[in-house]
């Protein structure tokens, strides 16, 4: 079979809920992936910053092999050896004393919406059912519900309704209208430190930092979805340490695994998850000794090979070299650490087209929000590999 057989597959069997490029991967390893044609590509999407680690690592893969040969599932209704392990070190890491974990971040987020709630009502004595969540204009946190219910992205929403209620949207980066959206019922206040679906949205310095305060002034929870930009993506363990602030809760997935089995959580502390008791709250698979002993194993290696300082000083590299590029279709480089957006002007038509480009130069990237190329490579890229990728970047930009 070929290119052509899978996407026929595919597109008859398959719901069409996305427009992938005409790429068909069989294989990966570090920063590159083949297609079954054996073309070789350079991945520089890397599942959305869920393969931070590098694309099957021999280290996760092996104790994802090791793993599954002794348990891969117990439910919640028993213990497990390797979640006790995967909460202590998620928690040493990053300097939280509780976290819940489930699977996919949509899941996490909901989570963390539910013990905002919750804690709303048991700690903070809002009234029932009068619990409001505060999020940001332009925000993307997953496709659950509740969670396209406070989504200002059309397309989220057309079709789907009714919605849940409870949220109120203020603009991005806007401190006063975030002052203003609090109210004696305010439960907490849910933001992407960058927005990474949003465009790669980096927040001018101090505005998170100002929004916490306000947080702080009127008792309510700061929650950062980091499940983006969090676990070295940003050149920080998490993009929130830019700021000298420390959220009351912090959502993580995709990367949390290194791209081999979905785990995420609910980092807090005890006076936030504490309002969870038995029963309360749960998924089949969250915490299952699989997918704990791939989280163990990915942090290890995102600590070990220093890839959260690889992507703070490749970062660096890469957007000043991005700059460099005189090209009359770029508005703006931006970005930090590998967590990189190039905007075009509008007048470019579209950055799908420069996808394209790329992929037929064998650079694997995705356009986002339609005028923005992201560039976010596995953490595993080395300079010299960043450099083939700009040689192959440059002349797209410049004469497509
Ligand atoms: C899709 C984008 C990325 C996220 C943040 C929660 C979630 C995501 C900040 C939900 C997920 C994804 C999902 C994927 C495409 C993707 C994406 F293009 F939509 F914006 F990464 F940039 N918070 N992001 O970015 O996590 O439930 O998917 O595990 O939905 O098409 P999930």
């Amino acid at each position: 079979m070929n290119t052509k057989d899978y996407i026929e597959i595919e597109e008859k069997f398959g719901a069409h809920n996305y427009h992938p490029l005409d790429v068909v991967i069989e294989k990966g390893k570090g920063i590159y992936v083949w297609d079954v044609e054996g073309n070789k590509y350079i991945d520089c999407l890397a599942a959305y910053s869920a393969v931070n680690q590098g694309h099957c690592h021999p280290r996760i893969v092996e104790v994802l092999k090791n793993q599954a040969e002794k348990i891969t599932l117990t439910s919640r209704a028993f213990r497990n050896d390797q979640l006790p392990l995967l909460c202590k070190e998620l928690c040493e890491l990053t300097g939280y004393s509780m976290m819940l974990p489930m699977n996919s971040g949509a899941e996490a987020v909901e989570t963390a919406l539910k013990a905002a709630r919750k804690w709303a009502y048991t700690v903070k004595n809002v009234p029932a059912n009068q619990a409001e969540i505060i999020v940001c204009s332009n925000n993307f946190s997953g496709r659950t519900i509740s969670i396209i219910s406070f989504s200002t992205e059309e397309q989220y929403k057309s079709g789907f309704g009714p919605f849940t209620a409870g949220f109120k949207v203020v603009p991005y980066c806007d401190a006063e209208a975030l002052r203003q959206a609090i109210t004696p019922n305010t439960a907490a206040f849910l933001v992407e430190p960058i927005q990474g679906e949003g465009g790669v949205i980096i927040p001018p310095d101090g505005w998170l930092k100002e929004a916490f305060d306000i947080c702080k002034q009127n008792n309510v929870l700061f929650i950062a979805d980091e499940i983006q930009s969090g676990l070295g993506r940003s050149g920080k363990l998490f993009a929130y340490q830019y700021e000298d602030i420390k959220p009351d809760i912090v959502i993580v997935g995709k990367a949390l695994s290194g791209g081999c089995y979905p785990v995420s959580a609910v980092l807090s502390d005890r006076s936030v998850l504490g309002v969870f008791n038995p029963g309360d709250h749960g998924s089949t698979f969250g915490g299952n000794p699989l997918g704990a002993a791939v989280a163990r194993e990915s942090l290890k290696v995102l600590i070990e090979e220093k890839l959260v300082e690889n992507s703070f000083e490749l970062g660096k590299y890469f957007i000043e070299k991005l700059k460099s590029i005189s090209s009359k279709h770029v508005k703006e480089v931006r970005g930090k650490g590998l967590f990189i957006g190039v905007e075009l002007f509008p007048e470019a038509g579209g950055a799908r087209k420069f996808c394209e480009a790329l992929m037929k130069r064998g650079i694997l990237c995705k356009e986002t929000h339609t005028h923005v190329i992201r560039f976010a490579p596995p953490l595993v890229i080395t300079k010299e590999e960043i450099d083939y990728v700009f040689s192959q970047i440059k002349p797209v930009l410049e004469t497509e």
